[in-house]
């Protein structure tokens, strides 16, 4: 009964929103480097070039590239046995081009992961994470070009050589379904279409985007064929944002369009990644969206044996959509949809729903039947540092207390095979949708703002104590 006894207890962040130093190590610039910061209510822009007078947050982040050794000792001190982070592409191949890796940006991730290790902390490694090296945006507007497929293949292979012995753990691309959507362009595709610049309104064209999505399955797919041959012992998995969305009626229609948003929202690279093929509704899916797939023989025989070993997903929130107009709107981690009256909302508007993670674990094993990894989940709140350097976020508790509760019954009473959470910005770190310091997830605070300004000392919050209780009873002392 219970979690397994070797459960992944851990937190996850991402090198663009942690680990700031943008151009240090020989680093080249990356698509991250260009957005701005905005608010819940003043989007995000994406600029062509550095412009005077916008802050660029990523380019400071939380400076874990000069604490990590300090925030590591802090993750051991809560029993982290696993930590999930990312490695920039742009560190590695600074123009994504070159014909051998930047040793620097290599002895970085050397430095992190021997940290980790030596505190007993597995590293679970995202290739790619919300950015890109910019030079490709610029060259061939990001994964809409097919080349892209096999830079990146060069850059998952030089990694998985590097580390092979010290990672056993990775994920291809974060969040990959997020490229089902026009917001998808150039946070996941690094497709910057003329016109663009408001982060929330990209300039969208269906077509590319959907063939850019297939060029990076395709890329995914050989990432994990690469890791195999170089080490049979690595386990590769994907990453889907999962967006369950309940019927907001009993209305037939709205169970229908629930069951389309489903396909089209979660399932469509899942299936391919876990399947190895597209599936049957994917050819309605194109025609509806008016777009044709240039999908080679060789891209089919790619998917068919690039499947991964394991499932990861992020889970924030659920939404209901309805054919019927005229119902409140929630907004939402990547997508928003119709109001849930049974449910409470955080303060930037995303419904909390850990009942929804226990129907989430659900429906993906009854689907696929391997095993589960949940590599996000948690609250972005306003968190206030004392002058005794405390911070007391009762509200991340409560949420928390409840998702891994409902996780908890998702293995005890229905018996779905989960062996792993990491708690999303486990150490304080700048939003992804709105580029905001002041929208904080960590266990430990960091003292920095909007602007990125600030001591950047840590502080540890309540919820760093209660984690560390519920590690040290695997996850049975939620209280
Ligand atoms: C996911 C992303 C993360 C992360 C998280 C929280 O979609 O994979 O990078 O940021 O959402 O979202 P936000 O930072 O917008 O609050």
């Amino acid at each position: 009964m219970g979690f397994q006894k070797d459960f992944l207890w851990g937190g996850a962040t991402a090198a663009n929103q942690v680990e700031g130093a943008f151009d240090a190590g020989g680093k080249g610039l990356s698509t991250a480097d260009m957005l701005t910061s905005g608010t819940h209510t003043s989007p995000r822009k994406i600029t062509a070039g550095t412009e005077a007078g916008c802050y660029y947050p990523s380019r400071i982040a939380s400076d874990f590239y000069h604490h990590y050794e300090q925030d590591i000792a802090l993750m051991a001190e809560m029993g982290f046995k696993v930590y999930r982070m990312s490695i920039a592409w742009s560190r590695i191949f600074p123009t994504g081009e070159e014909e051998t890796p930047n040793e620097e940006g290599l002895q970085f991730y050397d430095r992190v992961f021997d940290a980790l290790l030596a505190h007993g902390i597995q590293p679970l490694v995202t290739l790619s994470h919300y950015e890109m090296p910019l030079a490709l945006t610029e060259k061939y507007n990001g994964w809409a070009d097919r080349r892209l497929i096999d830079l990146f293949e060069r850059y998952a292979r030089t990694v998985f050589r590097r580390y092979r012995g010290k990672v056993k753990y990775w994920l291809t691309f974060n969040e990959i379904n997020c490229a089902c959507l026009p917001l998808g362009n150039y946070m996941a595709l690094g497709i910057r279409n003329q016109g663009t610049r408001d982060f929330l309104n990209q300039v969208d064209d269906k077509a590319l985007r959907y063939q850019a999505l297939h060029h990076q399955l395709v890329a995914s797919a050989r990432a994990v064929i690469a890791g195999h041959e170089i080490d049979l012992a690595m386990k590769i998995g994907n990453m889907i944002a999962m967006m369950p969305v309940y019927p907001y009626s009993c209305d037939p229609e709205d169970l229908l369009l629930c069951q389309e948003n489903w396909r089209e929202n979660n399932w469509y690279c899942a299936d391919v990644q876990v399947q190895g093929r597209y599936p049957f509704y994917a050819e309605s899916l194109w025609r509806k969206q008016g777009v044709r797939l240039d999908i080679t023989q060789e891209d089919r025989k790619t998917l068919e044996r690039g499947t991964v070993d394991f499932f990861s997903f992020s889970y924030y929130q659920t939404n209901c959509i309805t054919v019927h107009p005229d119902v409140a709107q929630a907004s939402g981690n990547l997508l928003g949809g119709a109001k849930n009256p049974y449910l409470e909302t955080s303060d930037w508007g995303w419904q909390i729903d850990p009942k929804g993670l226990r129907y989430t674990l659900n429906e993906i094993y009854a689907r696929y039947h391997i095993p589960m990894i949940i590599v996000e989940n948690g609250l972005g709140a306003r968190d206030m540092l004392e002058s005794d350097g405390t911070v007391h976020d009762p509200y991340r508790i409560e949420y928390l207390k409840k998702h891994i509760a409902a996780m908890k019954q998702a293995v005890e009473e229905d018996g779905v095979d989960l062996f792993g959470y990491t708690m999303w910005g486990c150490i304080d770190l700048i939003s992804a949708s709105t580029g905001e310091m002041a929208k904080r997830y960590g266990f430990v605070y960091v003292d920095a703002d909007d602007e990125g300004r600030g001591t950047f000392d840590r502080y540890r919050k309540d919820s760093f104590y209660w984690y560390k209780k519920v590690i040290a009873s695997n996850g049975e002392d939620l209280e």
